[in-house]
This record gives C-alpha cells, structure tokens and sequence, in this order.
C-alpha cells in the first residue's frame, strides 16, 4: 500500500492531498498524520528529514517534496492529468513555480511567528512580509491568465493552497486592493477537495504547526 505522511496545516501536503482528491486515488493511497518539529519524533525513524508530505511508495522506495510527489501520483494511474506532456505546459509550470515562491515565503513567515514573541527577527518579518504584498500584486494581473481558470492544474492548486494558507497570518492583509485575485479564491476555495482538505483552526493561544 501506498503511504502519504502529512500534517493537516502543511501547505505543502494539502497540494498533494487536494491532487489524490481530484485524481481520485483515495483508495489506493493510506494518509497517516506525522508528528513533526517534536524532538524524537517517532516519524523520524519514516522520515529522516521529519518533513511532510512525504510518500512511501510501497515499492522500497519513498521521497519528500509536493512537486515530486504530485508528479510520480499523476502518473500513478497512468492518465497524467497535471504533469508536463509537451511545450504548452509551460506557462502553468510558470506560474506553478510564482504561487510556491509566495507560499514558500509565507511558510517563513508563518514558521518566524511561531517563536516566541522576544525572539522574532522584526528584519525577516519585513523582508517576508514585503516579499508577500508585492507578490499579492503580481497575482492581480497574472490571475486573468487563461491557465488560472479552465481545466484544474497545479499552479491553480498551489495558489489556492498558498492563500489559504495566508489566513495563518491575520496581519498579511492580501485581500485589500486585489479584487480579482479575492474572486479567484473565493470561486476556488469552494472546491470540494479545498473543503476537505481545510486546516482545523489553531488554538488561540497556539499558532500551531504547520
Ligand atoms: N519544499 C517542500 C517543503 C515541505 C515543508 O517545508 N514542510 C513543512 C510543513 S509545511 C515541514 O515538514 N516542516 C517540519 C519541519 O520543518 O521539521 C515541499 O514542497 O514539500
């Protein structure tokens, strides 16, 4: 049996778990919750790294890396729906790689804020803060791109994972003078593999795990 290892707040892992949703492979693919960022976390005797997603292929071998693993998935079944087949996936592949240069600074962000609040590096939440508004506005105009609507591709599920997760971080305000880009996700979010793939909410007193 096939095995995905996630957390239910990774980014990362809801772009794979949305992608076994809309590929349907539930049934042939186990999802396990890791215990991650835990000193002597059992997942670390699965996954060295200690990071999700990771998949464990049931073949002897196993891998980390949402990119990787949405590709060897897409193929799993032998229809490739989001995997590059020829040149004209390169613009998805384009934007794909703009969304995860946004969530990969948001998970900075999200991971600077987790520390406690005397030990925030105030230079780094500058940097990944104006990192994420000039992102937000390059996402106003690239969002009319056809790609961004149309047949279900990963730079659509990347954004949307990437702005959902944005709500982790209440002072990242990317709502405010990007309309289409709030009707995009809004339109997006009520997917039935975004719904369900949805972080429960942190405690309050806790910004959680990602
Ligand atoms: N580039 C990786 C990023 C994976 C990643 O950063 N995962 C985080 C959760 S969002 C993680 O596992 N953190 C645990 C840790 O840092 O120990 C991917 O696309 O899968």
């Amino acid at each position: 049996m096939i095995k995905l290892y996630y957390t239910p707040g990774s980014p990362y892992a809801r772009i794979v778990r949305i992608v076994l949703i809309e590929k349907g492979l539930q049934d042939r693919v186990e999802c396990s919750v890791a215990q991650t960022r835990t000193p002597d976390s059992p997942y670390y005797a699965i996954n060295p790294s200690g990071r999700v997603p990771y998949l464990v292929c049931g073949d002897g071998r196993a891998f980390e890396d949402s990119a990787l693993i949405c590709d060897w998935l897409d193929r799993l079944d032998a229809a490739p729906r989001f995997s590059l087949q020829d040149d004209s996936g390169w613009e998805v592949r384009r934007l794909e790689a703009l969304a995860r240069s946004m969530l990969d600074g948001l998970a900075v962000w999200v991971r600077e804020n987790s520390r406690p609040a005397g030990e925030r590096s105030p230079a780094l939440i500058a940097h990944e803060s104006g990192r994420a508004r000039r992102l937000a506005d390059v996402w106003e105009r690239e969002i009319a791109r056809p790609q961004m609507g149309g047949d279900l591709n990963l730079a659509q599920i990347v954004l949307a994972c990437t702005l959902g997760f944005a709500a982790r971080l209440p002072q990242y305000d990317w709502r405010t003078g990007h309309p289409a880009l709030c009707a995009w996700f809004d339109a997006f979010a009520a997917r039935p593999s975004f719904v369900a793939t949805q972080a429960p909410a942190p405690a309050p007193a806790s910004p959680g795990r990602t």
